[in-house]
């Protein structure tokens, strides 16, 4: 089994930020990926340490602490969570276990990041919120991985509009489009399992945008109207562990029992307006997380397929030579990338991981409430049931004649 990372530089003799992660499939290889890193870019003040990573499955648990760096493995996240070499215990499992995992992390004593969404269910996150908020006062820090606030572009347009370069924000326009589940032989694995996943592509894409959608516009959702679809509703239980977006398939078959994809429209407090796209059956879409801002003054458009651009349109401009223009997010004054490549070089999705892992051990080393908070996904769990709530009643879907 490997050592504990030690960063390069003179990172060796910072305090160490000892993690503990539970969870090593897709999200937990993204998220040892930016511990495994972050030390090696930017200049932190603590040395994050890879201590022990956990996972039900013996065998593969130590096969992924070999692979992705940690110093132990666990079978139980019990122990994980009680063990003295850990400070931050990192939650990277299906929905269902994050209120449980997290509520005992933050009793012993630990920060937690917990990917998103928060929580299965409203009440688990209001109970989550409570914790952190009384731990916060013991010096125990809480964040959600909502990782696309860090993209340097996403990064970037939150502060032009904070800056107000867009005005008073008309609209705000965001789909995320992903095609994993076109093929109706797809296996049932958890993500397509109400009890396991909380919600389908709603609490799985939807979750990202909504967050993304409120960080941009710095306020939130006053209301939802909406419509959810399941297309597949039976699917083949798949054969053994599944990991990532992947699995293969048995010959029995079972219930689909989440959305396949959720259309929504949404109203801020201030009275713009948004409309929100989250499927995993728009065929030749990968990972498309798009979002687009009209503001009075100006607009910006992003593109998660084209990660290392943002589009600015600044209406104050005169007509005659006005439009959108690409800016290429890879200056050194741009959101995280003084630490990166030259100017023109590109970031990609594994580096919103690292700068998470940065952002993150900045607030524990000084103390300041690290964003998203749980407060953050606890409103967001708010919006994704307000979405269902709206679905289910149909509320404003009016048949056509
Ligand atoms: C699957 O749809 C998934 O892996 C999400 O769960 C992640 O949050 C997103 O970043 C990529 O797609």
């Amino acid at each position: 089994m490997g050592q504990p990372q030690q960063p390069d530089g003179a990172a060796g003799d910072k305090p160490p930020l000892r993690i503990g992660m539970v969870g090593y499939a897709f999200m937990g290889a993204a998220h040892s990926q930016g511990w495994r890193t972050v030390g090696r870019v930017f200049d932190l003040p603590l040395r994050p340490v890879l201590a022990a990573i956990c996972g039900r499955d013996g065998a593969a648990v130590r096969a992924a602490a070999d692979r992705h760096g940690w110093a132990a493995a666990e079978t139980d996240w019990r122990a994980l969570v009680a063990r003295d070499d850990v400070d931050l215990v990192d939650i990277c499992t299906p929905g269902d276990s994050h209120a449980e995992i997290a509520l005992a992390a933050l009793a012993a004593g630990k920060h937690v990041l917990c990917e998103k969404p928060l929580a299965n269910s409203v009440a688990e996150a209001e109970e989550m919120t409570r914790a952190a908020e009384e731990a916060q006062k013991r010096g125990q820090l809480a964040m959600v991985g909502f990782n696309y606030r860090r993209v340097p572009a996403t990064a970037l347009a939150r502060r032009m509009i904070a800056e107000g370069r867009l005005g008073t924000l008309r609209h705000v326009r965001v789909a995320y489009l992903q095609d994993w589940l076109v093929d109706p032989q797809f296996p049932l694995t958890w993500r397509l399992r109400k009890e396991a996943a909380g919600s389908g592509s709603l609490g799985d894409l939807g979750a990202h945008i909504i967050d993304l959608a409120q960080y941009l516009a710095g306020e939130p959702l006053a209301g939802v109207s909406a419509l959810t679809e399941t297309f597949v509703r039976e699917r083949p239980l798949p054969a053994g562990a599944t990991s990532g977006l992947s699995g293969a398939s048995t010959a029995g078959t079972g219930r689909v029992t989440v959305d396949d994809a959720a259309l929504f429209t949404g109203r801020f407090v201030s009275g713009a307006l948004a409309s929100f796209e989250a499927t995993r059956y728009a065929t030749g879409r990968k990972n498309s997380l798009r979002i687009e801002l009209n503001g009075e003054r100006g607009s910006l458009a992003f593109d998660l397929e084209r990660l290392n651009e943002l589009h600015y349109h600044d209406g104050t401009e005169p007509g005659a030579h006005a439009g959108f223009r690409r800016i290429l997010v890879t200056e050194p004054d741009h959101p995280y990338l003084d630490a990166w490549w030259p100017p023109g070089h590109g970031l990609g999705y594994e580096h919103t991981f690292v700068h998470q892992a940065r952002d993150l051990v900045h607030a524990v080393a000084e103390g300041t409430r690290p964003e998203p908070s749980f407060a953050d996904g606890l409103q967001v769990q708010r919006v994704l049931a307000a979405v269902e709530e709206s679905a289910e009643k149909n509320s404003v879907y009016t048949p056509v004649a």
